[in-house]
């Protein structure tokens, strides 16, 4: 027999343990076999059971260190509180669950007779029944709804443009599974290279490391998975209300000059704008924290973000992970003083004198350190000297807990010089473009102009690039230390198993460090390599709150980890200026929220190569609905700012000034993300389980449950199909009126969508607070809001607002929280803590779907202040209109349309 048994098998209060033993192995490739191995099964709380299988000589590294997840504490819940069932076959040699009673539908279970559990391969196979609607899995860009027919996802962090199906930046080995209109999730908690493969019935992973560490979270919603994984992994955070406005950003900005343009042109043309982003262009020689004093003169770079400031905007910029090796520079020699950089091994080949331009990498604390010996043969750890954007670089280890100091003293001193609001970290997978090679000499005069003309190779031919800089390599200057682990690709870049990496089996170290850098405690990369960029954002959050006690940070990450959303947002990064990359961003928009890292969105008009026009209006629409709504462009690309052209110009203002409108529905949605672990946009499934059709339907989503985005997709379309669900009603968000079936056809609306229409389309029983968009967010708070009451067929409606100062860390008693509920032919407003007072005041109502004849309102409320309100009915379409009002917005009153 192959595989393993049982052992033994205990049972203890919440769940079982014991030990699997090898009968025999199920492959000879891949090495040798692990013979014994640890077993659990345990209840982490009513809704989530964790599956723990590890080898029993644990190294560092084999499970996902404490420092980058804490585990929730497992309080013990006996079975018979559990909503699982969990069987165990000790005869058959596998186990399953299922939801407390559904004894015929296991939810997720594995046999030990086709396990495979070795030191750098482990592989499992999950039975998945014919009807698994598989989601999740990334980060890649595919559709939403996975490939089940033999499909290969690969989870491990890479820096390389958004290519389909080729793994990129964020690591989530997480996935959630509708089944006869019910969700589960799974999450298998492992940091190491994954391909999982996707077959009609069977779902494998192939594992290049560590612990077997499976969560199980049992819904039955969508929703209430979303709330059980976000409960486990960490809620999303709260973010800054100003970041929700309209955001400007490209890469080639040339100088301050440029922009001082955008802003200018922004004012001009009347489009709203919270956030101007500064790129790489702002450094000195591309090094993080500096100025280049030509083009970006830094007492400038202060005074115009002041000025930012002082018109309501905000300012943000970029932070590499690499710390150019430069004895002038300070970041590096504080960093290099307390040796906080990932390390290699190294023989020491050379005279201490030769390798004059090592700086010694001493440890100020650790006296150990001091007695370092320069022997030839001496293996020594010395730090990895990778090649990125300023040349030789090294990288700080976010494992080693003397960096955080570091980081946070280094970002203060920085700030202190241009009061940056939020901070963007790029080319944290890490991003290394030598290949895992230790640097190498590259012939740098090419790169005159890198600024202008090399970038455009690195984003569009990043292989010809590689190969560029390789021909360009000679060793023969370098003193240094000869790197043993490093240098030629060591075994941990070349496993027995190759995962499908960049979907050519690339060596683990393409366009990373080496797999066997080492970080603080003896932890390779090899084991960690998925979680930089999360250990950065944890990093830079705990930074920033400690520089601004009071400020909530904004941080933006292209590489993520399970449990990031709670301390940053993300952008899909280097997508294409083409309609298919615009489409794919939906699905890249969702997964992220299954992922409960809800403040995401794509680069809105593309990255790479030229916008054209169209395309540009049509993704500045979509763009408006996306969580994180930011205009991102590529080096040397045709400007696709909005004011570019008088169409995109006449376009975006008026999509931004919806999104602005809503802004007060957005945080508010954010509010429950971060409360309640909610998704802030949402799949037609999320909504609408129930309805089997919607499983594949992606080109269309919701901002909440109340609001139906159907954008357009395609060059030449005045019209779009909208799926509609079945016994649901919408109202036209602009207009009122209701979906009828003139535009139906079969299960599809045709919707009117000529260049300058989003359609937008409120659920029937919702309402939504909005208020009129100013040029900013900070405006817009304070302006008069409106109610959208759309009423379902029992004229009934119901809807929320949060509210609070928008930025504080912590607002403590100073937030509100109102709901609103039309029922009866009464709209009321019932505070259920109203901590916060805000300004602005209800100044219209809007009330769609509702059919009366012979009513006028009356308001009862507890201030006397109220304009008599003007009234407009229109009775063909039942849309009631009142304005002229003056209602508080988080005090209790009610609106009684009362018959005479
Ligand atoms: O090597 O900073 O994804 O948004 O503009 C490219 C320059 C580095 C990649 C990011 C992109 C950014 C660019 N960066």
């Amino acid at each position: 027999m192959i595989g393993y048994a049982f052992k033994t098998l205990n049972k203890c209060v919440s769940g079982y343990n014991g030990e699997l033993k090898l009968l025999s192995p199920v492959t000879p490739s891949y090495g040798e076999d692990i013979v014994l191995l640890n077993f659990e099964i345990v209840n982490v709380n009513e809704n989530c059971v964790k599956i723990n299988i590890g080898s029993q000589n644990a190294k560092p590294g084999q499970s996902v260190p404490d420092c980058v997840f804490q585990r929730p504490v497992i309080r013990p819940v006996k079975s018979s509180d559990s909503n699982f069932d969990v069987f165990i076959d000790t005869m058959n040699r596998n186990f399953y669950l299922t939801r407390k009673g559904e004894n015929e539908n296991p939810l997720f279970g594995f046999s030990f007779a086709s396990l495979v559990y070795k030191e750098q391969y482990i592989e499992v196979n999950v039975k998945l029944p014919e009807n698994a609607n598989i989601y999740g899995f990334g980060e890649v860009v595919d559709t939403f709804l996975r490939n089940p027919n033999n499909s290969t996802t690969t989870i491990f962090s890479r820096d390389c443009p958004c290519i389909p199906n080729e793994n990129l930046y964020g690591a989530h080995p997480y996935y959630m599974e509708v089944r006869n209109n019910q969700a589960h999730g799974v999450l298998l908690l492992n940091s190491h290279g994954i391909d999982v493969k996707l077959s009609p019935e069977n779902l494998s992973y192939c594992i290049l490391g560590g612990n077997l560490e499976f969560y199980v979270f049992c819904g039955p919603t969508p929703l209430d998975v979303c709330r059980q994984y976000t409960s486990f992994i960490g809620k999303p955070m709260l973010p800054p209300y100003w970041s929700l406005g309209f955001h400007q950003c490209r890469f080639g900005y040339e100088n301050l000059d440029a922009l001082k343009k955008i802003i200018k042109k922004y004012n001009e043309k009347q489009l709203p704008l919270d956030c101007l982003w500064t790129d790489i262009d702002h450094m000195q020689d591309f090094k993080n924290f500096t100025f280049d004093e030509k083009r970006y003169p830094q007492q400038e770079m202060r005074k115009f973000a002041n000025e930012l400031h002082e018109s309501n905007k905000k300012f943000i910029a970029i932070i590499d992970p690499c710390i150019s090796v430069d004895k002038e520079y300070e970041p590096y020699v504080t960093g290099s003083k307390k040796n906080i950089w990932v390390k290699i091994r190294a023989k020491k080949e050379v005279d201490k004198e030769e390798s004059s331009d090592e700086v010694d990498f001493m440890d100020e604390d650790d006296d150990s350190n001091k007695a370092f010996i320069y022997n030839r043969d001496e293996v020594v750890e010395v730090p990895f000297i990778g090649q990125v954007w300023p040349g030789k670089s090294v990288f700080p280890d976010f494992f080693n807990p003397k960096t955080q100091e570091w980081w946070t003293s280094t970002l203060k001193t920085w700030l202190n010089k241009v009061p940056f609001d939020g901070i963007w970290i790029d080319m944290n997978e890490i991003a290394n473009f030598t290949n895992g090679f230790r640097y190498k000499k590259i012939d740098t005069s090419d790169w005159a102009d890198r600024r202008t003309g090399l970038s455009r190779h690195l984003a569009r031919f990043s292989k010809k690039f590689i190969d560029m800089i390789l021909l360009h390599n000679n060793d023969d200057d370098y003193k240094g230390p000869m790197p043993i682990e490093g240098n030629e690709g060591c075994p941990f870049d070349n496993p027995p198993y190759k995962i499908n990496n960049g979907r050519m089996h690339l060596p683990l170290n393409n366009k990373t460090i080496s797999m066997g850098a080492l970080h603080y405690n003896g932890i390779r990369e090899y084991d960690v390599h998925n979680v930089f960029g999360h250990m950065e954002s944890i990093a830079t959050h705990k930074a920033l709150t400690e520089i601004n006690k009071d400020k909530r940070p904004f941080i933006l990450s292209r590489s993520t980890f399970v449990g990031t959303g709670a301390f940053a947002a993300h952008w899909l990064g280097d997508n294409v200026s083409t309609w298919e990359s615009m489409r794919q961003s939906i699905a890249g928009m969702l997964n992220f929220q299954i992922f409960g890292i809800p403040m995401v969105g794509a680069d809105i008009c593309g990255f790479n190569c030229p916008a054209e026009e169209k395309l540009c209006c049509r993704w500045m629409q979509l763009g408006a609905f996306y969580p994180f709504a930011r205009n991102h462009n590529g080096i040397r690309f045709k400007s696709q700012e909005p004011y570019t052209t008088k169409l995109l110009c006449e376009v975006s203002r008026k999509v931004l000034n919806m999104r602005y409108e809503l802004i007060p529905y957005w945080y508010t949605l954010f509010y429950y993300a971060n409360a309640k672990g909610e998704p802030v946009v949402r799949s037609l499934w999320m909504e609408f389980p129930e309805d089997d059709d919607t499983l594949t339907i992606e080109d269309q989503f919701f901002v909440g449950s109340g609001l139906m985005v159907t954008p357009v997709l395609s060059p030449d379309e005045t019209t779009v199909k909208a799926y509609i669900p079945e016994g649901c009603e919408f109202y036209n968000w602009t207009t009122g009126k209701k979906l009828n079936d003139l535009e139906r056809s079969g299960n599809y609306y045709i919707l009117n969508a000529p260049i300058d229409t989003i359609p937008v389309h409120i659920r029937a029983g919702v309402i939504i607070p909005t208020q009129e968009a100013g040029l900013t967010t900070a405006e817009s708070r304070t302006k008069p809001y409106t109610l959208t009451v759309a009423l379902d067929c029992d004229g009934y409606a119901y809807g929320s607002i949060y509210l609070d100062d928008g930025y504080s860390s912590d607002v403590e008693n100073e937030y509100s929280l109102i709901e609103f509920k039309f029922e009866n032919y009464t709209l009321s407003c019932m505070p259920k803590y109203s901590g916060y007072n805000p300004m602005a005041r209800i100044h219209r109502i809007r009330i769609f779907g509702i059919g009366f004849e012979n009513y006028f309102p009356e308001l009862f409320f507890d201030s006397r202040s109220y304009n008599p309100p003007i009234i407009s009915y229109d009775s063909d379409e039942q849309i009631a209109l009142f304005s002229n009002l003056n209602l508080a917005i988080n005090k209790p009153w009610s609106f009684n349309l009362k018959k005479f």
